[in-house]
């Protein structure tokens, strides 16, 4: 085995032979350590601090020269130094690619297996319900308001003109956020059971007139049924202008029902209340599955109820600052679930949230 000869001759003849013996020796070992251990070791005999080989060139080559060809030595001594570490990390380069060759040569790719379906998704039967609705109002020149879906009982109720002590406000139907008991009532957080906070905040942010549909999801304290869930989605609308009519709600709405369900279908306006329209309606649809003759979705009454509709009432612009005595408006607002169970025959409000891919690849 190799080791680092005392120099007796410190001519450049010598020291070029002495070099290239201990390269090569240097080489032969790198090329013969074969595996991590057997490499480590090569590594530490060569490189380390402490009596490697490479410190011994400079205790045995560089500290014995004479003065006069210190100089000389030291350069050389530096440069075979560099270049031995060289050598070191490129075959440590080299046993580790080797490692990997020998591992992939043991490995096989089969590349005659089916390899993984990834389907492609689609868009959920509830939003696109949604999708139509909104392109319906949005070629009728509405635009599309968001907000959140944590609200204050301000913007929830006590805006839309909900008295105090309304049944809706009673944490049988709506739920509230915990910990708010400290707080006036008007500021205590919930979830909100309706997308009219976004009109009300429409109203403080935009003069009229006012055109504007609200999609979006809503929560009530509602335990899930055949047609109840407790997280569902609405579309609400809000048209404020100055000599808009009744005439003009049921213009719009009929138009809208038509584009949803077709041009056959008809509407009906009942009377009812709502704390924040005046007058209010109820909205129906002739049954756009037997024509009005009569069937079981429509309980063989040939109508079919999808909408709550009415003029806004005078206290809710009293609250936007919106001036009642030259402003009128209509406003509306229907379940989406209710409408998407109609479209596509579904009987089980729960099924649009179960997640069952049997359900939603119907869809596809
Ligand atoms: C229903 C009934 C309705 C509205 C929503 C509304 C909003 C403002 C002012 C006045 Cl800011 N009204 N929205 C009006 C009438 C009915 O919804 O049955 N929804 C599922």
């Amino acid at each position: 085995m190799y080791t680092v000869p005392k120099l007796e001759d410190f001519s450049p003849a010598a020291l070029d032979t002495a070099a290239a013996d201990l390269l090569a020796a240097l080489k032969a070992e790198a090329a013969a350590a074969s595996g991590a251990e057997a490499f480590a070791e090569f590594r530490n005999r060569w490189m380390a601090r402490k009596n490697g080989l490479l410190t011994q060139v400079n205790e045995l080559w560089l500290k014995s020269a004479p003065g006069p060809a210190k100089r000389e030595v030291g350069q050389r001594v530096n440069s075979l130094k560099q270049e031995a570490e060289a050598l070191v990390t490129a075959a440590e380069a080299e046993a580790a690619t080797g490692a990997l060759r020998a591992k992939l040569a043991g490995e096989r790719v089969d590349i005659s297996l089916p390899g993984i379906a990834r389907p492609l998704g689609v868009r959920h039967p509830v939003l696109r319900t949604l999708d139509e609705l909104i392109s319906v109002f949005v070629k009728m020149g509405y635009s599309v308001a968001e907000g959140p879906e944590v609200e204050t009982d301000y913007y929830n109720f006590e805006a839309l003109n909900f008295p105090p002590n309304h049944p809706a406000r009673d944490t049988q139907d709506t739920l509230f956020v915990s910990g708010q008991e400290a707080k006036a009532q008007r500021d205590r957080l919930l979830l909100r059971t309706h997308t009219s906070p976004v009109q009300i905040r429409t109203m403080e942010n935009l003069k009229p007139p006012v055109r504007v549909i609200c999609p979006g999801k809503v929560h009530r304290n509602d335990a899930p049924d055949a047609t109840h869930s407790p997280v569902f989605h609405q579309l609400e609308g809000l048209c404020v202008d100055t000599n808009i009519t009744f005439g003009d709600l049921k213009g719009t709405l009929d138009h809208a029902m038509k584009s949803m369900f077709g041009s056959a279908v008809k509407t009906s306006f009942r009377p009812s209340f709502f704390p924040f329209t005046e007058p209010s309606v109820e909205v129906s649809i002739s049954c756009p599955f037997c024509g009005g003759k009569g069937c079981r979705p429509c309980k063989q009454s040939g109508w079919i109820e999808l909408l709550g509709a009415g003029m806004v009432d005078p206290n809710v612009f009293g609250f936007v600052n919106y001036d009642a005595k030259k402003l009128s408006g209509f406003a509306f607002g229907m379940g989406v679930e209710r409408l998407a169970m109609m479209t596509y025959n579904v009987d089980d409000i729960q099924q649009f949230f179960y997640g069952d891919m049997r359900f939603l690849e119907q869809f596809a």
